[in-house]
């Protein structure tokens, strides 16, 4: 079928909560995905940071294969040979205690607010069903009931009330705010070190450190979402390391996938993950032998092959030959490593448009929020292919 047929067939089949790009994809190897036309395109959009590692990469998708005839599924009834391992790992490169594992984002995040309600009754002496935690405006933490009732994107949450109470939404980078916003039964503070959804908002240097000093005097959980900024997109291990601190609870996932299988991760210290006692949370798939397999192997790939490194290397590259651009239509390129946000002028019109013109050129780019087109390729990406990317930019900005 070519692609016309297959997009009648989604139109046809799927409910439309997407309205995607018209590129059909049927192979994909590193940076590269070739639709069912045949014609090549260069990822820049690694579905969301769930790419670092690029697409199918050979030693995930072993470690995949090798599991994959070994043992799949047991459930958290019973032990399994690989969730230790992986666990470990992920303690040994957060400096963390306990990893508890989940499947998407939206589950690792419901964890991290599960955690830090109980932490505040058991620990804090919080008033049951009291607890309120802090969150910003423009996050995106992903799109479960409880995670909506706090967005602040009408999009997002329109008609899907009611919600859940508990939440205080603060303006993002604001510290003031957010110790005006603190009161006896505030257990936590969720945010995101840069803000991916909202727009690649980068906060000014300090506030993360001084929200955490926050949270310490007040005795409240420092909780950061590193879904999307995490394992080396934002060119460190961990964007949070930018600035000398150390969450309380520090959120996985996306590329703890290896871009192949849903991994999320909610890390802490012994104490505060004591919130979790048996039976009182979990999930199916939560840390199945396929996905710690595939977990450990992710990890392997980003340490070994220095991804956070390549991604500061390459993304100051990047950012700068796209300023050389000298776009008339850019207002501001923001980013940090290779998470980078192009944001256009109010009269260059939508972004959607310029990620259209871009698919014709054979590059992949995703908008946000109307005015930023995204470029996050995967962290694998060569500086050949940067700049095979930078002269069809530059004619699409032009
Ligand atoms: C969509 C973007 C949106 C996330 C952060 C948690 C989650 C995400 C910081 C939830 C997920 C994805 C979801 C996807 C599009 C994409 C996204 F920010 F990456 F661009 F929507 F805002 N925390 N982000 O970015 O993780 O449950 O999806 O595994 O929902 O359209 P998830």
């Amino acid at each position: 079928m070519k692609t016309q047929e297959h997009i009648n067939l989604v139109e046809n089949f799927a409910a439309h909560n997407y309205h995607p790009l018209p590129v059909v994809l049927v192979r994909g190897e590193g940076v590269w995905v070739e639709d069912v036309e045949g014609k090549r395109y260069l990822d820049m959009l690694s579905a969301y940071s769930a790419l670092n590692q690029g697409h199918r990469h050979p030693r995930i998708i072993q470690a995949l294969q090798e599991q994959v005839n070994r043992l799949c599924l047991t459930s958290r009834a019973f032990h399994n040979d690989q969730l230790g391992p992986f666990c470990q790992l992920l303690c040994t490169i957060t400096g963390q205690e306990q990893a508890l594992l989940m499947n998407s984002g939206a589950e690792g995040v419901e964890t991290a607010i599960k955690c830090a309600r109980r932490w505040g009754y058991t620990k804090k002496n919080v008033q049951p069903d009291h607890a309120e935690i802090i969150v910003c405006a423009n996050n995106f933490h992903g799109r479960t009931i409880t995670i909506i009732s706090f967005s602040s994107e009408p999009l997002y949450k329109d008609g899907f009330g009611p919600f859940t109470p508990g939440f205080k939404v603060i303006p993002y980078d604001d510290i003031p705010a957010l110790a005006s916003a603190i009161n006896e039964n505030t257990v936590g503070f969720l945010v995101e070190p840069i803000q991916g959804e909202g727009g690649i908002i980068v906060p000014k240097p300090g506030y993360i450190k001084q929200a955490q000093e926050l949270c310490r005097k007040h005795r409240m959980l420092f909780i950061l979402d590193e879904i999307q900024t995490g394992l080396g997109r934002t060119g460190k291990l961990f964007c949070y390391q930018y600035e000398d601190v150390k969450p309380d609870l520090l959120i996985l996932g996306k590329a703890l996938g290896g871009g192949c299988i849903p991994v999320s991760a909610v890390l802490g210290s012994k104490e505060v993950m004591s919130a979790f006692v048996p039976g009182n949370h979990g999930s199916t798939f939560g840390g199945n032998p396929l996905a710690c397999a595939v977990g450990r192997a992710a990890v392997a790939v980003i340490i070994d092959e220095k991804l956070p490194e390549r991604s500061a290397e390459l993304g100051a590259y990047f950012k700068k030959e796209l300023e050389n651009i000298n776009s008339p239509l850019v207002a501001e390129i923001r980013g940090k490593g290779l998470f980078i946000g192009v944001e256009l002028k109010p009269d260059a019109g939508p972004a959607r448009g310029y990620c259209a013109k871009l698919l014709q050129e054979g590059i992949l780019a995703k908008d946000t929020h109307e005015k930023v087109i995204r470029f996050a390729p995967p962290l694998v990406i060569q500086k050949s292919e940067i700049d095979w990317a930078v002269e069809r930019i530059a004619r699409v900005l032009k």
